[in-house]
């Protein structure tokens, strides 16, 4: 897979070097490159962006510096990728499905965002288009959303985890609840014992033990996960954990008591 990022602050990428999407780079899955917006300025002072038409706060990018850039960069059947507040949520489904392109292209905006029309024009010649934002807080530009999805997509390229059976798991696991909580050696750490449970070699305790953490993590935690889970995926115990927990199933959906 190409990925390509454009932004006015191309060091901010730099992370990318390292670690896991290093390995993916280092062992040729993933051919990453990094433009600086400002390479297609034409003016002397190497300007991106102008005062917002309608007037408000701040300064927009201009469409035509950025199409420029896109223009170059855009191989035939790229995904253009626009991180803003205003985008849909990035989740591991549309990190999966982007997984599968041939590339990606990231253009990062700075002060208010990016001409609108830049979206729109890429659309219309039949480019894939998606404006997503990483979570529900505000952030200065689209670097680090870049960064972000650069992550969560190289490290489902085939061969970028080491253990391939962590991604099978994950699938799994990602059965709408949050994962349960891990302990490693010493038994005791800090007057702290690892959880008697999981010495017990019992597999099926263990297992029924961590079912019911995950329970009980998503319950205090991201309850609007247990409100959207399909009940078909529940067995008596975890309704009979849930109960405990003050849910219950009524017109088959789980509710807080
Ligand atoms: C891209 C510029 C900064 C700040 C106006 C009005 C928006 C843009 N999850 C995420 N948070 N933030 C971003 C993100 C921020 C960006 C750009 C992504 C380009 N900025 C910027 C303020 C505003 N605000 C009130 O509502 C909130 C616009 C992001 C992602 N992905």
């Amino acid at each position: 897979m190409r990925i390509d990022v454009v932004s006015i602050f191309p060091d901010y990428l730099s992370p990318l070097q390292l670690s896991l999407v290093g390995k993916a780079r280092d062992a040729g899955l993933l051919d990453l490159r990094v433009h600086d917006l400002r390479d297609w300025t034409t003016d002397r002072h190497r300007t991106v962006d102008d005062t917002p038409v309608g007037g408000g706060a701040g300064m927009v990018m201009r469409p035509d510096v950025w199409a420029s850039a896109l223009d170059d960069v855009l191989q035939d059947g790229a995904h253009l990728l626009i991180p803003t507040p205003s985008g849909e949520p990035l989740t591991q489904r549309n990190a999966e499905a982007l997984a599968t392109e041939s590339q990606l292209v990231v253009a990062c905006g700075r002060y208010e965002g990016i001409d609108a029309r830049v979206a729109e024009h890429y659309r219309a010649r039949g480019v894939r288009v998606t404006e997503f934002s990483i979570g529900d807080y505000v952030l200065n530009g689209g670097e680090v959303a870049a960064l972000v999805v650069v992550e969560a997509v190289g490290r489902l390229l085939p061969g970028v985890v080491g253990n391939p059976h962590s991604l099978v798991e994950e699938s799994h696991g990602a059965a709408g609840l949050l994962e349960y909580p891990v302990y490693t050696k010493p038994p005791a750490w800090a007057g702290l014992e690892v959880p008697e449970v999981l010495m017990s070699g019992h597999h099926a305790r263990i297992e029924r033990w961590r079912r019911d953490q995950a329970l009980a993590r998503t319950a205090a935690r991201r309850p609007d996960m247990l409100a959207a889970l399909d009940v078909g995926t529940l067995d008596k115990h975890d309704l009979a954990t849930l109960a405990d927990l003050g849910w219950r199933v009524v017109d088959g959906a789980l509710t807080r008591d």
